[in-house]
Protein backbone atom coordinates (compact mmCIF):
# COMPACT_ATOMS: atom_id res chain seq x y z
CA UNK A 1 0.00 0.00 0.00
CA UNK A 2 1.04 3.54 -0.89
CA UNK A 3 1.24 6.29 1.49
CA UNK A 4 1.75 9.86 0.80
CA UNK A 5 0.99 13.00 2.20
CA UNK A 6 0.41 16.23 0.89
CA UNK A 7 1.88 19.10 3.13
CA UNK A 8 0.48 22.66 2.12
CA UNK A 9 1.05 26.23 3.94
CA UNK A 10 -1.68 28.04 5.12
CA UNK A 11 -2.13 31.06 4.03
CA UNK A 12 0.71 31.31 2.87
CA UNK A 13 1.71 35.09 1.62
CA UNK A 14 0.31 36.15 4.63
CA UNK A 15 1.94 33.98 7.02
CA UNK A 16 5.54 35.14 5.83
CA UNK A 17 4.76 38.70 6.35
CA UNK A 18 3.46 37.38 9.82
CA UNK A 19 6.84 36.39 11.05
CA UNK A 20 8.60 40.11 10.10
CA UNK A 21 5.40 42.04 11.32
CA UNK A 22 4.34 40.25 15.05
CA UNK A 23 1.78 43.34 14.85
CA UNK A 24 -0.65 42.17 12.61
CA UNK A 25 -1.33 38.71 13.41
CA UNK A 26 -5.17 39.43 14.91
CA UNK A 27 -5.98 42.03 12.01
CA UNK A 28 -7.43 41.24 8.29
CA UNK A 29 -4.03 41.34 6.23
CA UNK A 30 -4.36 40.67 2.28
CA UNK A 31 -0.94 40.98 0.13
CA UNK A 32 -1.52 41.87 -3.16
CA UNK A 33 -1.83 44.67 -5.64
CA UNK A 34 -1.89 48.07 -4.42
CA UNK A 35 -5.65 49.04 -3.48
CA UNK A 36 -4.95 52.64 -3.79
CA UNK A 37 -7.97 53.85 -2.16
CA UNK A 38 -10.16 51.70 -4.19
CA UNK A 39 -9.47 52.24 -7.77
CA UNK A 40 -6.12 50.20 -7.78
CA UNK A 41 -6.12 47.57 -10.79
CA UNK A 42 -5.00 43.88 -9.94
CA UNK A 43 -6.05 41.19 -7.51
CA UNK A 44 -5.61 39.51 -3.59
CA UNK A 45 -2.89 37.11 -3.77
CA UNK A 46 -3.78 35.87 -0.61
CA UNK A 47 -5.38 37.38 2.76
CA UNK A 48 -5.39 35.04 6.21
CA UNK A 49 -8.11 33.47 8.13
CA UNK A 50 -9.09 36.86 9.84
CA UNK A 51 -10.20 38.68 6.61
CA UNK A 52 -11.55 35.56 4.76
CA UNK A 53 -14.21 35.75 7.59
CA UNK A 54 -15.73 39.17 5.55
CA UNK A 55 -16.06 36.72 2.43
CA UNK A 56 -12.61 38.19 0.91
CA UNK A 57 -10.67 36.04 -1.06
CA UNK A 58 -7.86 35.18 -3.29
CA UNK A 59 -8.09 35.98 -6.75
CA UNK A 60 -10.62 38.66 -6.32
CA UNK A 61 -9.93 42.03 -7.62
CA UNK A 62 -8.18 44.22 -4.85
CA UNK A 63 -10.91 47.17 -5.67
CA UNK A 64 -13.09 44.38 -4.42
CA UNK A 65 -11.42 43.38 -0.95
CA UNK A 66 -10.79 47.44 -0.78
CA UNK A 67 -14.68 47.79 -0.63
CA UNK A 68 -15.55 44.95 1.70
CA UNK A 69 -12.21 46.10 4.50
CA UNK A 70 -10.58 49.56 4.14
CA UNK A 71 -9.06 49.48 7.15
CA UNK A 72 -7.43 46.15 6.28
CA UNK A 73 -3.97 45.95 6.05
CA UNK A 74 -3.00 45.66 2.65
CA UNK A 75 0.73 44.23 1.55
CA UNK A 76 2.75 44.28 -1.05
CA UNK A 77 3.68 41.07 -2.78
CA UNK A 78 7.50 40.04 -1.83
CA UNK A 79 7.85 37.01 -3.85
CA UNK A 80 11.82 36.78 -3.33
CA UNK A 81 11.12 36.83 0.50
CA UNK A 82 8.40 33.83 0.66
CA UNK A 83 10.41 31.70 -2.05
CA UNK A 84 13.27 31.87 0.66
CA UNK A 85 11.23 30.62 3.34
CA UNK A 86 9.51 27.89 0.89
CA UNK A 87 12.73 26.54 0.49
CA UNK A 88 13.58 26.35 4.18
CA UNK A 89 10.13 24.30 4.43
CA UNK A 90 10.69 22.19 1.69
CA UNK A 91 14.23 21.64 3.72
CA UNK A 92 12.13 20.48 6.59
CA UNK A 93 9.32 18.34 4.66
CA UNK A 94 12.65 16.31 2.48
CA UNK A 95 13.80 14.96 5.68
CA UNK A 96 10.48 13.32 6.30
CA UNK A 97 9.97 12.15 2.89
CA UNK A 98 11.38 8.40 1.32
CA UNK A 99 10.09 10.67 -2.20
CA UNK A 100 9.62 13.99 -2.50
CA UNK A 101 7.71 16.29 -4.97
CA UNK A 102 7.46 20.35 -4.92
CA UNK A 103 4.03 21.23 -6.15
CA UNK A 104 4.27 24.71 -5.69
CA UNK A 105 5.63 27.43 -3.55
CA UNK A 106 3.64 26.14 -0.52
CA UNK A 107 3.13 22.47 -1.58
CA UNK A 108 4.67 19.29 -1.44
CA UNK A 109 4.04 15.57 -1.84
CA UNK A 110 6.05 13.02 0.28
CA UNK A 111 5.90 10.14 0.01
CA UNK A 112 6.28 7.84 3.15
CA UNK A 113 5.16 4.10 2.07
CA UNK A 114 8.60 2.54 2.63
CA UNK A 115 8.98 4.00 6.23
CA UNK A 116 5.37 4.26 6.99
CA UNK A 117 3.89 0.22 7.84
CA UNK A 118 0.46 1.69 8.03
CA UNK A 119 -1.73 5.05 8.40
CA UNK A 120 -0.87 5.36 12.61
CA UNK A 121 2.92 5.80 11.34
CA UNK A 122 1.82 7.99 8.46
CA UNK A 123 -0.20 9.95 11.17
CA UNK A 124 2.63 10.18 13.35
CA UNK A 125 4.79 11.28 10.29
CA UNK A 126 2.27 13.88 9.10
CA UNK A 127 2.08 15.79 13.18
CA UNK A 128 6.23 15.78 12.72
CA UNK A 129 6.28 17.74 10.06
CA UNK A 130 3.85 20.05 10.95
CA UNK A 131 5.19 20.88 14.80
CA UNK A 132 8.72 20.70 12.69
CA UNK A 133 7.74 23.53 10.12
CA UNK A 134 5.99 25.41 13.06
CA UNK A 135 8.97 24.84 16.04
CA UNK A 136 11.98 25.40 13.21
CA UNK A 137 9.86 28.33 11.47
CA UNK A 138 6.94 29.57 13.29
CA UNK A 139 4.14 28.68 10.47
CA UNK A 140 1.20 27.12 10.16
CA UNK A 141 0.85 24.28 7.71
CA UNK A 142 -1.78 21.45 7.26
CA UNK A 143 -1.25 17.88 6.33
CA UNK A 144 -3.58 15.67 3.95
CA UNK A 145 -2.84 11.67 4.35
CA UNK A 146 -3.85 9.44 1.72
CA UNK A 147 -2.92 6.15 -0.51
CA UNK A 148 -3.03 8.61 -3.48
CA UNK A 149 -1.65 12.16 -4.49
CA UNK A 150 -5.26 13.05 -5.16
CA UNK A 151 -7.06 11.54 -1.76
CA UNK A 152 -3.56 13.55 0.50
CA UNK A 153 -4.23 16.69 -1.45
CA UNK A 154 -8.52 16.54 -0.88
CA UNK A 155 -7.67 15.38 2.99
CA UNK A 156 -5.39 18.52 2.90
CA UNK A 157 -8.17 20.76 1.84
CA UNK A 158 -10.50 19.68 4.29
CA UNK A 159 -7.39 19.46 7.04
CA UNK A 160 -7.16 23.45 6.95
CA UNK A 161 -6.15 24.98 9.18
CA UNK A 162 -3.76 23.59 10.74
CA UNK A 163 -4.63 20.50 10.88
CA UNK A 164 -3.90 16.51 9.93
CA UNK A 165 -6.50 14.08 8.57
CA UNK A 166 -6.22 11.07 7.04
CA UNK A 167 -8.16 9.24 4.78
CA UNK A 168 -8.09 5.80 4.23
CA UNK A 169 -8.51 3.58 0.64
CA UNK A 170 -11.54 2.07 1.98
CA UNK A 171 -13.16 5.19 2.92
CA UNK A 172 -12.05 7.63 -0.19
CA UNK A 173 -14.97 7.15 -2.14
CA UNK A 174 -17.21 8.04 0.78
CA UNK A 175 -15.04 10.89 1.82
CA UNK A 176 -15.01 12.27 -2.19
CA UNK A 177 -19.07 11.42 -3.02
CA UNK A 178 -20.77 14.46 -1.42
CA UNK A 179 -18.48 17.31 -2.29
CA UNK A 180 -19.27 19.15 -5.25
CA UNK A 181 -17.35 18.88 -8.45
CA UNK A 182 -15.77 21.83 -7.90
CA UNK A 183 -13.31 20.66 -5.30
CA UNK A 184 -11.89 17.86 -7.70
CA UNK A 185 -8.81 17.89 -8.21
CA UNK A 186 -7.99 19.18 -11.58
CA UNK A 187 -11.68 20.55 -11.92
CA UNK A 188 -11.29 24.41 -12.67
CA UNK A 189 -13.79 27.05 -13.21
CA UNK A 190 -14.23 26.43 -16.99
CA UNK A 191 -14.92 22.42 -16.18
CA UNK A 192 -17.01 22.96 -13.86
CA UNK A 193 -19.57 24.75 -15.78
CA UNK A 194 -19.24 21.89 -18.38
CA UNK A 195 -19.94 19.24 -16.41
CA UNK A 196 -23.04 21.23 -14.22
CA UNK A 197 -24.53 21.58 -17.68
CA UNK A 198 -23.69 17.78 -18.50
CA UNK A 199 -25.55 17.04 -14.95
CA UNK A 200 -23.17 16.64 -12.72
CA UNK A 201 -23.23 18.49 -9.52
CA UNK A 202 -21.35 16.26 -6.88
CA UNK A 203 -18.29 14.25 -7.06
CA UNK A 204 -20.33 10.92 -6.49
CA UNK A 205 -22.93 12.03 -9.42
CA UNK A 206 -19.70 12.15 -11.77
CA UNK A 207 -18.25 9.01 -10.01
CA UNK A 208 -21.20 6.62 -11.50
CA UNK A 209 -21.24 8.26 -14.94
CA UNK A 210 -20.33 6.35 -18.09
CA UNK A 211 -16.63 6.71 -18.65
CA UNK A 212 -17.02 6.03 -22.63
CA UNK A 213 -19.41 8.91 -22.45
CA UNK A 214 -17.00 11.05 -20.30
CA UNK A 215 -14.10 10.96 -22.76
CA UNK A 216 -16.64 11.71 -25.86
CA UNK A 217 -17.23 14.93 -24.01
CA UNK A 218 -14.00 15.64 -22.98
CA UNK A 219 -11.55 14.01 -24.50
CA UNK A 220 -8.52 11.97 -22.71
CA UNK A 221 -9.49 14.69 -19.61
CA UNK A 222 -12.57 12.88 -19.07
CA UNK A 223 -11.15 9.29 -18.61
CA UNK A 224 -8.82 11.21 -15.50
CA UNK A 225 -11.51 13.07 -14.23
CA UNK A 226 -13.52 9.58 -13.61
CA UNK A 227 -10.96 7.88 -12.08
CA UNK A 228 -10.37 11.24 -9.84
CA UNK A 229 -13.96 10.67 -8.80
CA UNK A 230 -13.76 7.14 -8.32
CA UNK A 231 -10.58 8.28 -5.99
CA UNK A 232 -8.46 6.87 -8.13
CA UNK A 233 -5.01 8.28 -9.30
CA UNK A 234 -1.89 5.84 -10.16
CA UNK A 235 0.56 9.10 -10.46
CA UNK A 236 4.06 8.80 -8.43
CA UNK A 237 5.33 11.23 -6.30
CA UNK A 238 8.19 12.49 -8.68
CA UNK A 239 11.22 13.48 -7.95
CA UNK A 240 11.67 17.10 -9.04
CA UNK A 241 13.52 17.24 -12.45
CA UNK A 242 17.09 17.98 -11.81
CA UNK A 243 16.79 20.51 -15.59
CA UNK A 244 17.77 23.91 -13.99
CA UNK A 245 16.94 26.02 -16.97
CA UNK A 246 16.01 26.39 -20.85
CA UNK A 247 17.50 28.41 -23.55
CA UNK A 248 18.01 28.96 -26.80
CA UNK A 249 20.01 31.24 -29.35
CA UNK A 250 20.34 33.24 -32.74
CA UNK A 251 23.06 34.66 -34.52
CA UNK A 252 21.83 37.29 -37.28
CA UNK A 253 22.87 37.37 -40.63
CA UNK A 254 24.23 40.77 -40.67
CA UNK A 255 24.97 42.95 -36.99
CA UNK A 256 21.71 44.65 -36.29
CA UNK A 257 20.28 47.88 -34.41
CA UNK A 258 16.77 47.53 -35.76
CA UNK A 259 14.15 47.66 -32.42
CA UNK A 260 11.53 45.65 -34.42
CA UNK A 261 14.41 43.22 -36.10
CA UNK A 262 15.48 42.80 -32.56
CA UNK A 263 11.93 42.41 -30.91
CA UNK A 264 10.97 39.83 -34.10
CA UNK A 265 14.28 37.60 -32.99
CA UNK A 266 13.22 37.73 -29.37
CA UNK A 267 9.71 36.66 -29.96
CA UNK A 268 11.19 33.54 -32.38
CA UNK A 269 13.25 32.75 -29.68
CA UNK A 270 11.05 32.69 -26.87
CA UNK A 271 8.55 30.65 -28.89
CA UNK A 272 11.14 27.75 -29.36
CA UNK A 273 12.19 27.66 -25.68
CA UNK A 274 8.20 27.72 -24.50
CA UNK A 275 7.68 24.73 -26.72
CA UNK A 276 10.66 23.57 -25.37
CA UNK A 277 9.51 24.27 -21.58
CA UNK A 278 5.93 22.99 -22.31
CA UNK A 279 7.58 19.39 -23.63
CA UNK A 280 9.41 19.14 -20.93
CA UNK A 281 5.64 20.20 -18.38
CA UNK A 282 7.69 22.61 -17.07
CA UNK A 283 6.58 26.23 -15.71
CA UNK A 284 9.25 29.14 -15.83
CA UNK A 285 9.65 31.91 -12.70
CA UNK A 286 13.34 33.38 -13.83
CA UNK A 287 13.33 35.00 -17.44
CA UNK A 288 16.99 35.89 -18.47
CA UNK A 289 17.95 37.91 -21.98
CA UNK A 290 21.12 37.54 -23.48
CA UNK A 291 22.68 40.14 -25.85
CA UNK A 292 26.42 40.13 -27.80
CA UNK A 293 27.36 43.31 -29.51
CA UNK A 294 29.59 43.37 -32.61
CA UNK A 295 32.26 43.67 -30.26
CA UNK A 296 31.40 40.77 -27.96
CA UNK A 297 30.99 42.37 -25.44
CA UNK A 298 28.11 40.61 -23.45
CA UNK A 299 25.67 41.71 -21.35
CA UNK A 300 22.63 39.85 -19.32
CA UNK A 301 19.46 41.26 -17.50
CA UNK A 302 17.11 38.74 -15.34
CA UNK A 303 13.78 39.03 -14.34
CA UNK A 304 11.67 37.10 -12.40
CA UNK A 305 7.59 36.83 -12.24
CA UNK A 306 5.11 36.96 -9.62
CA UNK A 307 4.24 33.75 -11.23
CA UNK A 308 5.49 30.48 -12.57
CA UNK A 309 4.40 30.69 -16.14
CA UNK A 310 4.87 28.77 -19.93
CA UNK A 311 3.49 31.30 -21.98
CA UNK A 312 5.33 32.10 -25.18
CA UNK A 313 3.57 35.90 -25.04
CA UNK A 314 4.66 36.57 -21.55
CA UNK A 315 7.91 35.30 -22.05
CA UNK A 316 8.32 37.43 -25.30
CA UNK A 317 7.07 40.46 -23.64
CA UNK A 318 9.24 40.04 -20.74
CA UNK A 319 12.21 39.22 -22.85
CA UNK A 320 11.62 42.83 -24.94
CA UNK A 321 11.34 44.68 -21.80
CA UNK A 322 14.72 43.42 -20.67
CA UNK A 323 15.68 44.05 -23.66
CA UNK A 324 14.22 48.30 -23.86
CA UNK A 325 14.87 48.58 -20.43
CA UNK A 326 19.36 47.71 -20.87
CA UNK A 327 20.02 48.94 -24.47
CA UNK A 328 21.64 51.73 -22.72
CA UNK A 329 24.99 50.31 -24.57
CA UNK A 330 23.58 50.86 -27.79
CA UNK A 331 24.91 49.34 -31.06
CA UNK A 332 24.83 46.59 -33.16
CA UNK A 333 23.61 43.30 -31.99
CA UNK A 334 25.36 40.09 -33.31
CA UNK A 335 23.78 37.48 -31.00
CA UNK A 336 20.47 36.77 -28.93
CA UNK A 337 19.59 34.63 -26.08
CA UNK A 338 16.98 34.28 -24.28
CA UNK A 339 17.03 31.84 -21.29
CA UNK A 340 13.94 30.50 -18.48
CA UNK A 341 15.31 29.18 -14.93
CA UNK A 342 14.00 28.22 -11.89
CA UNK A 343 11.58 25.52 -13.60
CA UNK A 344 8.79 23.44 -11.56
CA UNK A 345 6.89 19.89 -13.37
CA UNK A 346 3.27 21.72 -13.04
CA UNK A 347 1.83 18.18 -12.16
CA UNK A 348 0.34 16.19 -15.00
CA UNK A 349 -2.77 16.90 -13.25
CA UNK A 350 -3.67 20.48 -13.05
CA UNK A 351 -3.94 21.97 -16.50
CA UNK A 352 -1.47 24.93 -16.55
CA UNK A 353 -4.47 27.63 -17.15
CA UNK A 354 -5.51 26.55 -13.21
CA UNK A 355 -1.80 26.93 -11.64
CA UNK A 356 -1.58 29.49 -9.07
N1 LIG B 1 -1.55 32.78 -4.67
C1 LIG B 1 -1.68 33.85 -5.54
N2 LIG B 1 -2.82 34.00 -6.30
C2 LIG B 1 -3.83 33.09 -6.21
C3 LIG B 1 -3.71 31.99 -5.34
C4 LIG B 1 -2.54 31.87 -4.58
O1 LIG B 1 -0.77 34.68 -5.62
N3 LIG B 1 -4.94 33.25 -6.95
C5 LIG B 1 -0.33 32.68 -3.83
C6 LIG B 1 -0.58 33.30 -2.48
C7 LIG B 1 -0.76 32.13 -1.56
C8 LIG B 1 0.09 31.06 -2.21
O2 LIG B 1 0.03 31.32 -3.62
O3 LIG B 1 -0.35 32.42 -0.23
C9 LIG B 1 -0.39 29.66 -1.93
O4 LIG B 1 -1.69 29.50 -2.44
P1 LIG B 1 -2.76 28.60 -1.74
O5 LIG B 1 -3.83 28.33 -2.74
O6 LIG B 1 -2.11 27.43 -1.10
O7 LIG B 1 -3.44 29.54 -0.63
P2 LIG B 1 -2.94 30.04 0.78
O8 LIG B 1 -1.70 29.34 1.22
O9 LIG B 1 -2.84 31.52 0.75
O10 LIG B 1 -4.15 29.69 1.72
P3 LIG B 1 -4.64 28.26 2.26
O11 LIG B 1 -4.49 28.35 3.76
O12 LIG B 1 -6.06 28.17 1.85
O13 LIG B 1 -3.77 27.22 1.65
CA1 LIG C 1 -1.57 27.11 1.07
CA1 LIG D 1 -0.99 25.64 -2.11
Amino acid sequence: MRLILLVDMDYFFVACEELRRPGIKDKPVIVGADPKGGVGRGVVSTCNYVARKYGIRSGMPISAAYRIKKDAIFLPVDYDYYERISQKVMDVVKGFADKFEQVSIDEAFADVSARADGYDKALDIAKAIKSSIHERLGLPCSVGVGTNKLIAKMACEEAKPAGVKVVREEDAKEFLSKKPIRELYGVGKKMEEKLEVMGYATIGELAKANPMHLAEKLGVYGTDLYNYANGKDDSEVEENYEIKSIGRERTFETDTDDRAEIAKAIRAISKDVSDEVAKGGFVFKVVTLKVRYSDFEEHMRSRSLSHRSNDADELASTAISLFDAHAEKGGRIRKLGVRVSNLMKYGGQKRISEYA
